[in-house]
C-alpha cells in the first residue's frame, strides 16, 4: 500500500462567497496535495464548510431566508464547492458539517470527552464576540475592542457546558517542546506557547440562546458551541465514527493548514480535544500569514473583497496561485497586489517562462523538423534536490524561486549557445546537443511546476510532445531522471502559453 498523506484546510463559513483569502489557502493546500500525489502518496485532501454558525444564520436571516436556513446553507454550500472546482482544487472530499456523518461523529467524540470527565456545568460570565464567535479576556482586547472587528464584545452570563481545557497545560507545553514542527512557522510556535502559559482558561462548549446548531448530546437544551463542532470535522472527513478503516488509515493529519487568525483554535483546544478523546493529534499545523489587498485590509464595507473567480476570468487559475504563492512568502503577512500580479504576470510569465518555451520549439521547428534530437547530457538533479527539500519544508515560495532560477539559467544557455548561429555554422552536432537539453529541461520545469500551475505544465507536456496521463503513470524519481525525453519524437509549438495583454 502508497504511503498515505492527509491535508486539510479551514472549513469556510459560508455568509459570504469565497474571497481571495478564502482562495490562497485552499490553493497553497492544492498545491501541496498535488506534490505529494507526485511522490506516489495516496492523498486525502479534505476542505469544506463551516454551516452551524450564527454568522451564517445572520446572513441567511439578511437574504431573507430565514424560514429556510438549511436551503440557504444548501445553495451556499453549492457555491462554495462550485468554485472550487473550477479553480482547479482536487480536494478529495468537500465536508459539510451539517452532514448526518459529522453529526454522528460530534457525539461520539462528545461522549469520549464527558467519559474522560472533562465536561462540566458551570456559568459563564465574561466577553464574547458574536462577530468571531469567540470569548476574550480582557488582555485579548485592544482598546477594549474585539481586535478582528473592533466592537465592543457583549457581556454575557450563561450556564453553559465546559471544555476542562487548562487541565491540558502541561501537556500541550509538553508536546509542542517536543515537537518542534508541530506549529509552523516558528514565530506561531512562541505566540501559542505564550498563550497556553499565560492566557488559556476552560472554554464554554454550549449555548442556550441559540437554535441553530448542533444539540449537546444528552441535554437537547444547549447546543454546541460552533468551534467544538466545527474543529471535529477533521476526523469526521476521514471516517471517525462511520468507517474505523479509513480513519485508521488516514488520522492523524500530515498537515493542517490555517490562517493565522485561527491559530489559537488548532494549536490549543483542538489538540486538548484530541487529548481528551485518547485521539492522536495532526503532525503540522501550518498558519500562513494574512494579506492586505492593494494595501488596504480586505473587508466588504470598503469593497474590496477580490473574487477569485473574476479575477480567474481575467488571467487564469494557474496565473493567479502562482502570483499569491510567488509574492506572499508562505508563513508571512503580505498584501495581494493587482499591479505586482499584473508585473509578474508579464516577467516572470510571459517573458521568462513563456517565452523560453517558444523559443525553444521555435527553433525545433526550424532545425530539426520538430523532432527532439539525439540525446545529450545536462544537469537537473541538483534542483531536483533543493525543490524537494524546499517541498518537504513546505517552503513553497522557495520551491518557485528554485524553478525561476532554472528557467533564468536556461534562458541564459541559449544566448549562450547562441543556436541561430549555431545553424548558419552548420556546427550540427552542437546545434542537436543544445537543443535536447533545452527540450529535456523544459520537461523538468513542467514536472517542477505541476502542483503550482497544474494547467500550465500539462499543456507543456503537450507541446513536448507527452502524454499528461503516461508522463503522472511513472513515478517522480524516474522522471527527473536525465534523458527521459526521447529522440525522434515530435514537438509542436502551439499557441504561446501567456499571450501578452493589451
Ligand atoms: O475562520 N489572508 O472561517 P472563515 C489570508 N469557519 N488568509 C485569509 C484571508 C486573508 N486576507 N481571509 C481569509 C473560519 N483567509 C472558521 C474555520 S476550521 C475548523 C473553522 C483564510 O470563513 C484563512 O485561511 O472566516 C483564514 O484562516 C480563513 O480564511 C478563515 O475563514
Amino acid at each position: 500500500m502508497p504511503t498515505k498523506f492527509y491535508l486539510t484546510t479551514p472549513i469556510y463559513y459560508v455568509n459570504g462567497k469565497p474571497s481571495i483569502g478564502h482562495a490562497y489557502t485552499t490553493f497553497v493546500a492544492d498545491t501541496i496535495a498535488r506534490y505529494q500525489r507526485m511522490l506516489g502518496k495516496e492523498v486525502e485532501f479534505l476542505t469544506g464548510t463551516d454551516e452551524n454558525s450564527q454568522k451564517n444564520v445572520e446572513a441567511a436571516a439578511a437574504a431573507g431566508r430565514e424560514d429556510d436556513i438549511q436551503g440557504y446553507l444548501d445553495e451556499m454550500a453549492a457555491l462554495w464547492q462550485r468554485t472550487f472546482d473550477s479553480l482547479g482544487i482536487t480536494n478529495t472530499r468537500f465536508i459539510r458539517t451539517t452532514e448526518a456523518d459529522h453529526h454522528k461523529a460530534v457525539e461520539a467524540f462528545w461522549k469520549r470527552v464527558e467519559a474522560k470527565g472533562d465536561i462540566y456545568k458551570g456559568t459563564y460570565e465574561g466577553l464574547y464576540c458574536g462577530k468571531c464567535e469567540a470569548f476574550y479576556t480582557e488582555n485579548d482586547l485592544e482598546g477594549g475592542l474585539c481586535p478582528f472587528h473592533k466592537t465592543k464584545p457583549d457581556h454575557i452570563k450563561e450556564d453553559n457546558y465546559f471544555f476542562a481545557l487548562t487541565k491540558y497545560r502541561d501537556a500541550l507545553l509538553e508536546h509542542i517542546e517536543k515537537n518542534p514542527e508541530f506549529v509552523q512557522p516558528k514565530e506561531r510556535r512562541n505566540e501559542i506557547v505564550s498563550y497556553i502559559k499565560n492566557f488559556m482558561t476552560d472554554v464554554s462548549v454550549s449555548r442556550q440562546t441559540m437554535k441553530w446548531g448542533i444539540p449537546v448530546p444528552g441535554d437537547e437544551t444547549h447546543r454546541l458551541y460552533v468551534w467544538f463542532d466545527a474543529l471535529i470535522n477533521y476526523i469526521t472527513g476521514v471516517g471517525f465514527a462511520t468507517d474505523e478503516k479509513k480513519f485508521d488509515r488516514f488520522w492523524p493529519a500530515d498537515l493542517q493548514l490555517v490562517g493565522k487568525d485561527i491559530l489559537k483554535f488548532h494549536c490549543a483546544l483542538w489538540p486538548a480535544m484530541l487529548m481528551s478523546a485518547g485521539l492522536p493529534l495532526p503532525k503540522v499545523v501550518l498558519a500562513h500569514g494574512f494579506f492586505t489587498v492593494d494595501g488596504q485590509k480586505m473587508s466588504k464595507s470598503l469593497g474590496n473583497v477580490v473574487d477569485p473567480v473574476e479575477l480567474s476570468e481575467q488571467y487564469s487559475p494557474d496565473i493567479i496561485r502562482y502570483y499569491a504563492i510567488r509574492d506572499i512568502r508562505l508563513g508571512d503577512d503580505g498584501d495581494f497586489s493587482h499591479d505586482r500580479l499584473r508585473a509578474r504576470y508579464e516577467t516572470d510569465l510571459a517573458n521568462e517562462l513563456g517565452n523560453l518555451v517558444h523559443r525553444v520549439l521555435t527553433m525545433t521547428e526550424k532545425y530539426t523538423d520538430a523532432k527532439v534530437p539525439e540525446k545529450a547530457q545536462g544537469e537537473i538533479l541538483g534542483a531536483w534536490q533543493e525543490y524537494q527539500q524546499a517541498m518537504t519544508d513546505y517552503r513553497l515560495t522557495d520551491a518557485l524561486d528554485i524553478i525561476w532560477a532554472v528557467i533564468r539559467r536556461t534562458n541564459q544557455f541559449i544566448e549562450q549557445q547562441q543556436p541561430w548561429a549555431l545553424a548558419k555554422l552548420e556546427e550540427k552536432k552542437m546545434l542537436h546537443d543544445t537543443l535536447y537539453v533545452l527540450l529535456e529541461t523544459l520537461r523538468h520545469i513542467a514536472w517542477m511546476l505541476w502542483p503550482f500551475m497544474p494547467d500550465t505544465a500539462e499543456k507543456m507536456f503537450t507541446k513536448l510532445g507527452l502524454e499528461v496521463p503516461k508522463e503522472f503513470s511513472q513515478s517522480v524519481e524516474s522522471a527527473w531522471v536525465w534523458g527521459e525525453l526521447k529522440p525522434g519524437s515530435g514537438v509542436e509549438k502551439g499557441e504561446p502559453l501567456f499571450p501578452r495583454k493589451e
